[in-house]
């Protein structure tokens, strides 16, 4: 495929934990990059990436950072993303953006290539990646939502350190090795880097994820509330969620609890979710199969296991469902709408 279109993509948070696995997908999936632009903070300007067997620069990201860029990835935090996003745009760039910044503008598409891939070709120049939790929920519920309806989710999350970024993942092994050499556990990060109190995740379980809000959930807590009905379409979905950080490194599960709006045959469920698109099953209680974040991480596929009847409530469903929060839950589900758009440009 000599004469493909390329582009000029930029990674902006090209040294984060999202922007690392956002460049090896580039790769990977043989995205046609003519010329890759890695931005991050002037801390790392300077400093050398490898992509395709050749070293690119980091440079510090700027406005005049985007002329001539036709994708820009965004995943260096919100605050970047406001400032630097309209320079992108304004220089011609779709900009695909990671963060909570634009999510709820409903100028901004919010999109799941399985779920409402239509929306992003609606863009006015940004599109937004959902957060993490929300995207691989939303895969799981999409085939049952369009066959029964849903009038009800209830959702309780483990997620992984690297979620909070590369510096949450280095105080995760950092406090194990000191707890195991007997030492005191330094907690600098988690919960959340710029509040004042911190706890240790090691062998620890932290019952928040991001600030609180006035309603006594957490901002994740909310993003999975409001990103659930903005991406199904559907402010009517009733939707509660408790988000907890575990000591994991990659992968996110979570246990979803739905009550559908018809009557459901198990059998059915189970088939749907075979067929769905970007879903894996992986249920079989005989044989003690259901999906773990250690086999999860480092696939692109969200899966969904201990698919079960609720006791309780006729059309009430159980599922756990696990993915890998950096792949599916970010760098890949954006390089996965910048797939989509070229296709549409082929
Ligand atoms: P991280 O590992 O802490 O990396 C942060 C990145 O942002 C680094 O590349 C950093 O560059 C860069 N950065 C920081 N300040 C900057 C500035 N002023 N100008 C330019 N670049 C700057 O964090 P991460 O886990 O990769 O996450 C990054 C962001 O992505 C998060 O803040 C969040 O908004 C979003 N995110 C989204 C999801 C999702 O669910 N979709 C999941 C995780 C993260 P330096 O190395 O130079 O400091
Ligand atoms: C995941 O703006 C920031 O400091 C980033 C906070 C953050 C977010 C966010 O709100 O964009 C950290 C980790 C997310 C996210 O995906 O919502």
């Amino acid at each position: 495929m000599e004469n493909q279109t390329r582009y000029t993509v930029a990674v902006v948070g090209a040294t984060g934990a999202v922007g690392q696995q956002m460049i090896s997908l580039l790769e990977e999936r043989n995205f046609p990059v003519g010329k890759l632009k890695l931005l991050a903070s002037a801390r790392s300007a300077g400093k050398t990436v490898r992509f395709k067997g050749e070293d690119v620069t980091i440079e510090e990201a700027k406005p005049e950072s985007f002329a001539g860029v036709d994708f820009a990835l965004f995943s260096a935090g919100g605050a970047v993303s406001k400032e630097l996003a309209p320079h992108a745009v304004r220089h011609g760039a779709v900009v695909i953006d990671n963060t909570s910044a634009f999510r709820m503008d409903p100028e901004v598409p919010l999109v799941v290539p399985e779920v409402n891939m239509d929306a992003a070709r609606q863009h006015k120049g940004i599109i937004a990646n959902p957060n993490c939790s929300t995207i691989q929920m939303v895969c799981a519920l999409k085939p049952l939502y369009d066959r029964y309806g849903i009038e009800r989710i209830i959702v309780s999350t483990y997620q992984a350190v690297s979620g909070a970024g590369a510096s949450a993942i280095n105080e995760l092994l950092a406090q194990t090795r000191d707890i195991l050499d007997g030492k005191e556990p330094q907690a600098n990060i988690l919960p959340v880097a710029k509040l004042p109190v911190h706890y240790p995740i090691a062998f620890n379980a932290i019952p928040q994820i991001d600030v609180f809000t006035e309603n006594g959930f957490t901002f994740e807590e909310m993003k999975m509330v409001n990103e659930t009905k903005k991406i199904l379409g559907d402010p009517e979905v009733k939707v509660a969620a408790t988000c907890v950080r575990l000591p994991i490194v990659q992968g996110h599960s979570e246990s979803v609890y739905v009550e559908l709006k018809q009557d459901y045959d198990l059998q059915e469920v189970r088939a749907l979710l075979e067929q769905a698109p970007g879903v894996v099953v992986v249920d079989s209680p005989a044989e003690q199969r259901y999906p773990l974040a250690r086999d999860c991480a480092g696939k692109l596929d969200v899966f969904v296991g201990r698919i079960r009847r609720d006791l309780t409530h006729p059309r009430g469903l159980h599922m756990w469902v696990v993915s890998d929060n950096l792949l599916k839950g970010a760098a890949w589900n954006t390089v996965q709408i910048a797939e989509e758009l070229i296709k549409d440009r082929q």
